[in-house]
């Protein structure tokens, strides 16, 4: 048992002061107000619930950075995509691990306590399977163990190369699985995650383009609970081949094909007409938004302010992991509206509503449903998942209550960040992970290897 007294604490109920947390087991097992400090831990700052992460692909962190000089035909998600296939091409389990390891500390480090890992890379460098075909799972699970980050797998089905059935390409053969070896692959996960006492596994077909509509309903039929994550309406390019496939823009095929809920994610989701972007809301299903790759990749723009105004649910995810911060994103989501719209507060929903406030509470809440995970609370009987900033960074120190969220989002960023805990153990102290230089040292080994 862990007994916590917090300085200032963001509750579902609002700002409270001299707050008791009791943990145990990783979860909050019971919260007092005005309490008293003798006897309990204290956590000096502002405590936050912390974000849940619910779209990366670890691996894409040893290449950030290297997709940004100018290529000979016109830059486009499609080039950059080909640089990313070179890139994963190498990797070996042990670069996997090490990659994952890094990218998820750096998350904790960023202000996220949980991920949803978005995992597609399955199979050997010559697009064999390992002889354990969850092999790189295991690995993702073992780099979530070492950095404490919760995880929530979701194991990637990949049947082909682009709508219709098109053959998948050289660079996309460590990703294919036909629906059987898709369901062992699920199996493996489960068994990889395992050992990780919290740990859930959905599923998640790639992307319209990647899976048949006949594998799509199988892997459908089989998964009867968890969390369900696809990429949908990223490129317009997408649309438009999705369109001469099926005559049907993508959110509009899969809401009429798939029985879209509260267990669904669809990320990105860039591209909606108006009645998708109802469509979805109404279906209760995560917009699942990674507003910095977006604008990395030049996605376009996500229509924020209808979908939030039709009671669309959102949640934020680091994706490529170009750059790691959960107030980052959150940024990078309100600064997108404003420059589409050229006005300011644009996604906080009342008069007199804080827009750090606005987002980071819906993103809490759209983070947990997306992850499947009792989270994004300070609440009995949700994991001890926080963040606390540093009452005295010169960005927050003269203000107080939601002002601390617009000066963290909006001013300071991740450097606001003290201490994070997940299910009740401290993983970063002063901005920094315990583990940092051994997996630093890690990481910086491994991609000399693989840029040698
Ligand atoms: C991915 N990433 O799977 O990593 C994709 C690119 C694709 C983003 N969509 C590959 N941001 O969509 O085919
Ligand atoms: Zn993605």
């Amino acid at each position: 048992m862990r007994k916590l007294f917090l300085d200032h604490a963001l509750l579902r109920t609002g700002w409270a002061r001299d707050v008791a947390i009791d943990v145990e087991g990783g979860t909050i097992r019971a919260i007092r107000m005005q309490a008293l400090p003798e006897g309990r831990e204290r956590l000096a700052g502002i405590t936050l619930p912390g974000l849940p992460n619910l779209h990366s692909h670890t691996f894409q962190r040893g290449m950030a950075g290297l997709a940004e000089t100018r290529g000979p035909q016109g830059d486009s998600f499609w080039t950059w995509r080909q640089v990313m296939y070179r890139f994963l091409g190498q990797l070996t389990p042990d670069d996997v691990e090490a990659i994952a390891a890094f990218a998820t500390m750096e998350m904790l480090e960023g202000g996220f306590t949980a991920l949803a890992e978005f995992h597609y890379l399955h199979h050997d460098r010559d697009g064999r399977p390992f002889a354990d075909v969850a092999e790189l799972s295991g690995r993702i699970a073992a780099a979530a163990d070492e950095t404490g980050i919760g995880l929530t797998l979701l194991p990637v089905l990949y049947t082909q190369g682009g709508f219709g059935g098109v053959a998948p390409n050289e660079g996309q053969r460590r990703f294919i699985n036909d629906i059987e070896g898709y369901f062992r692959l699920v199996e493996g996960a489960r068994k990889a995650a395992g050992f990780l006492d919290d740990a859930v596994v959905g599923i998640a077909p790639h992307s319209l383009r990647a899976v048949t509509p006949d594998a799509l309903e199988r892997a459908l039929a089989a998964a009867s609970e968890g969390p369900i994550h696809l990429h949908i309406a990223e490129q317009v390019k997408e649309v438009e081949d999705c369109i001469a496939w099926s005559g049907q823009r993508p959110v509009a095929w899969l809401l009429d094909h798939a029985p879209v809920d509260k267990r669904w994610c669809l990320v990105h989701a860039t591209h909606l007409d108006s009645a998708e972007m109802h469509g979805l809301a109404a279906a209760d299903a995560v917009a699942g938004l990674c507003p910095i790759t977006e604008a990395n990749l030049g996605d376009g723009i996500f229509e924020g302010v209808e979908f939030l105004a039709a009671g669309g649910r959102f949640g934020v995810g680091s994706d490529s992991n170009i750059e790691i911060s959960a107030a980052g994103e959150l940024k990078q989501f309100e600064y997108s509206q404003r420059l589409k719209r050229r006005a300011r507060n644009v996604l906080a929903q009342r008069d007199g509503e804080s827009t750090g406030r606005a987002l980071y509470t819906g993103a809490l809440a759209g983070g947990a449903q997306a992850l499947g995970r009792h989270v994004g609370a300070l609440e009995v009987g949700y994991r001890a998942d926080m963040v606390v900033l540093d009452a005295a960074h010169p960005a927050l120190a003269a203000l107080s209550g939601d002002r601390w969220l617009d000066a963290y989002i909006f001013v300071a960023g991740k450097a606001a960040i003290d201490q994070v805990i997940v299910a009740g153990q401290t993983v970063v102290t002063e901005g920094r992970h315990h583990k940092r230089d051994a997996i630093t040292a890690r990481y910086a080994g491994t991609m000399a290897h693989i840029l040698a």
